[in-house]
C-alpha cells in the first residue's frame, strides 16, 4: 500500500502519478465485484412487479407481494391516469399512455389505490412480511 499523500506537495507530476496509481488500484479494486458468468447478477431478493393499467383498469387488480418490492405501474391505455393511495400514502402524477410510477412496499400491510381521475379504477397491493421465502 501507498503512504499518505502529502496534499500539499508541489510535485505535480507526482500527485498525478499517485492519482493513476489510485485510479488503477480503485479499478482493481472493483473488478471481483463484477457479475461472474456464472453467477446470477440478481440475488434472490424481491423481484419487481409489474401493474398495467390499460381499458380503464388495473391489471392485476389485486397484486401480493413481499415487503421492499418495488411495484411499477405502467400506463398501457390510450387515455392518461394516476395512481393514487385511498391515504395518501403515495401518488403518482398522470401518467399518459407508456409513462409508468414506481412505488417501493417496504411495510407489510394492504394498501387500496385508485385512479384519480377514474375513481372506479380501484386496485390492492398485499404487502407480506418478508426474510428468507424459498
Ligand atoms: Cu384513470
Amino acid at each position: 500500500m501507498l503512504t499518505t499523500i502529502n496534499p500539499a506537495t508541489r510535485h505535480r507530476r507526482i500527485a498525478l502519478l499517485l492519482g493513476a496509481v489510485g485510479l488503477a488500484s480503485l479499478l482493481t479494486a472493483a473488478l471481483p465485484e463484477l457479475p461472474a458468468a456464472d453467477e446470477p447478477a440478481v440475488a434472490a431478493a424481491a423481484s419487481p412487479a409489474t401493474i398495467q393499467i390499460d381499458n380503464f383498469a388495473f391489471a392485476p387488480a389485486t397484486l401480493t407481494v413481499t415487503a421492499g418490492t418495488t411495484v411499477t405501474w405502467k400506463n398501457e391505455d390510450d387515455s392518461p391516469h394516476r395512481v393514487t393511495e385511498k391515504n395518501n400514502g403515495f401518488t403518482s402524477a398522470a401518467l399518459d399512455t407508456d409513462d409508468s410510477f414506481s412505488h417501493t412496499f417496504a411495510a407489510p400491510g394492504e394498501y387500496h389505490y385508485f385512479c384519480s381521475m377514474h375513481p372506479y379504477m380501484v386496485g390492492k397491493i398485499v404487502v407480506k412480511p418478508g426474510g428468507p421465502s424459498s
